[in-house]
């Protein structure tokens, strides 16, 4: 669709930023904290980069009021962030940790006087240590019944000051690193596995929605998801089925079954002739038609093209965790596609194809398909950032990306996207899962690397005056 006119953004926008508990708090045993699976995780040897760990992060837990005064001096009007289960709950069920609820007390109330709506996401991957122990966290049912009462003692101690809530964070990503990859705890490598705790996690989504209801019934929920759209490599038929199965696997496994409540027909048949479907038990469909959500939260980095693959063809591979460009390896499921590099798209050093059309054509399907509002709760550029002799960083290349797709989103506006708002990937510099302090994304530097802490001193990029004045004008000025 070529526009004469776009919409401009809604005037009650929310103009924001993201960041995950694990990612910036540290405080890591504070104030009668558990530890998370990532507290472990992260000191076994060689699992991430440089051994780097959520110890200090970038400190947040002490220095949240800095860090909001300089949301505020932003003009940021929303701040999405996530809640550490291991800090209300440190044995991930029983008594809540009045320490632990009292910090985000803090936070929620100093992000409400600078004017700043919370955006509390329920889990971001910081599962407690003493769940994965006792049952195999998201293996086990019983992960249900422990999900929803610590999602409840939030709703109950917070329900009053925060609307918009996100359910699970990119159980997706997280739980095919988890149980695919092995690239995230617990470290599996078994497809069965995979769909067993993806069913219990849409379980536990859906009954923790279910749950929101009932205790803050004015308020917005759903879940985020690690949202690739897919686009077939040519329009070969072949290339084109493979599109076809990547869109099904890759996303509408999650979609459909998080806003329609029930998986797709073609995957669901495919597992199950291989032995790998979940084990739907009764009310089990009924439960996640009751759990439904009122936005879906979308995370946005990249699109994918997908070509055939051979029922001997390539398996799934590691991502680029290393930011040199081109040492992605070619990835796949066999029988059902392969990855192929899109030769019409520029690429970061960490070969995520930067691809603004594709979050407009991503946001057009999610709305034909569910009609349902969305909030973009992440969206960013991971690079290699320079603190230059002037005490700058000077970021135009994430300018460059985040104006792209600031655009694409007011074109998928004027599509008939209903788009609740923008959450940029990240507010400050944060430790990324796999890759350290190496790939940056926030629009404040943090001075420190993985073996050193240095000062911790907050920096303004050039990014961060370019959000203030985009805020500033409303979205009438993106350049
Ligand atoms: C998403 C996660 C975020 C963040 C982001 C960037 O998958 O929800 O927590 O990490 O990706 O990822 P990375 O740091 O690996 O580049």
């Amino acid at each position: 669709m070529h526009h004469q006119h776009t919409l401009p953004f809604p005037a009650d926008f929310l103009w924001g930023a993201a960041s995950a508990a694990y990612q910036v708090e540290g405080g890591w045993n504070a104030d009668g904290k558990g530890p998370s699976v990532w507290d472990s995780f992260s000191r076994e040897v060689g699992r991430t980069f440089q051994g780097s760990n959520g110890d200090v992060a970038v400190d947040h837990y002490h220095r949240y009021p800095e860090d909001i005064a300089l949301m505020a001096e932003m003009g940021l009007t929303a701040y999405r962030f996530s809640i550490s289960w291991p800090r209300i709950f440190p044995s991930g069920r029983g008594a809540p940790n009045e320490a632990g609820l009292a910090f985000y007390d803090r936070l929620i109330d100093s992000l409400l006087a600078h004017g700043i709506e919370p955006v509390l996401t329920l889990y971001h991957w910081d599962l407690p240590q003493a769940l994965q122990d006792e049952y195999g966290g998201w293996e086990d049912r019983r992960i249900i019944a422990d999900f929803t009462h610590y999602c409840t003692a939030l709703y109950q101690r917070f329900g009053g000051k925060v609307k918009y809530w996100v359910s699970l964070n990119e159980q997706n990503y997280n739980l095919s690193n988890a149980y695919l990859l092995g690239t995230h705890p617990p470290a599996v490598q078994d497809r069965k596995r995979f769909y067993t705790a993806n069913h219990h996690a849409f379980l536990a989504n859906a009954s923790a929605i279910a749950a929101f209801r009932q205790w803050v019934p004015q308020g917005l929920i759903g879940p985020s998801f690690a949202y690739s759209p897919a686009y077939a490599a040519s329009s070969s038929p072949e290339d084109m089925l493979a599109f076809e199965n990547a869109e099904e696997f890759t996303n509408l496994w999650w979609l459909d079954t998080y806003c329609l409540g029930r998986y797709p027909a073609a995957a669901l048949h495919w597992l199950a002739a291989r032995g790998e479907a979940p084990d739907i038990q009764p009310g089990d469909e009924d439960m996640l038609r009751r759990g439904l959500p009122d936005f879906i939260g979308v995370n946005y980095y990249q699109t994918h093209s997908y070509t055939d693959n051979p029922a001997d063809g390539v398996g799934l591979q590691r991502i680029n965790t290393t930011g040199q460009k081109g040492s992605t390896p070619a990835s796949g499921v066999p029988g059902l596609y392969k990855i192929q590099p899109n030769p019409h798209l520029p690429t970061s050093n960490w070969d995520w194809a930067i691809d603004p059309t594709g979050l407009r054509i991503g946001l057009r399907r999610l709305t034909s398909r569910y009609a349902l509002p969305l909030l973009i709760t992440e969206n960013g550029l991971g690079e290699f950032d320079q603190l230059t002799a002037d005490g700058r960083v000077h970021d135009d290349y994430r300018i460059d990306y985040l104006r792209s797709h600031l655009a694409a989103c007011q074109q998928a506006i004027t599509d008939g996207v209903k788009l609740l708002g923008y959450c940029a990937w990240s507010f400050t510099d944060i430790l990324s899962w796999l890759n350290g302090y190496q790939k940056r994304y926030g629009f404040v530097y943090v001075d420190r690397d993985e073996q050193d802490c240095r000062s911790l001193q907050r920096i303004r990029k050039d990014s961060f005056y370019w959000y203030q004045r985009v805020i500033a004008s409303g979205g009438t000025c993106l350049d």
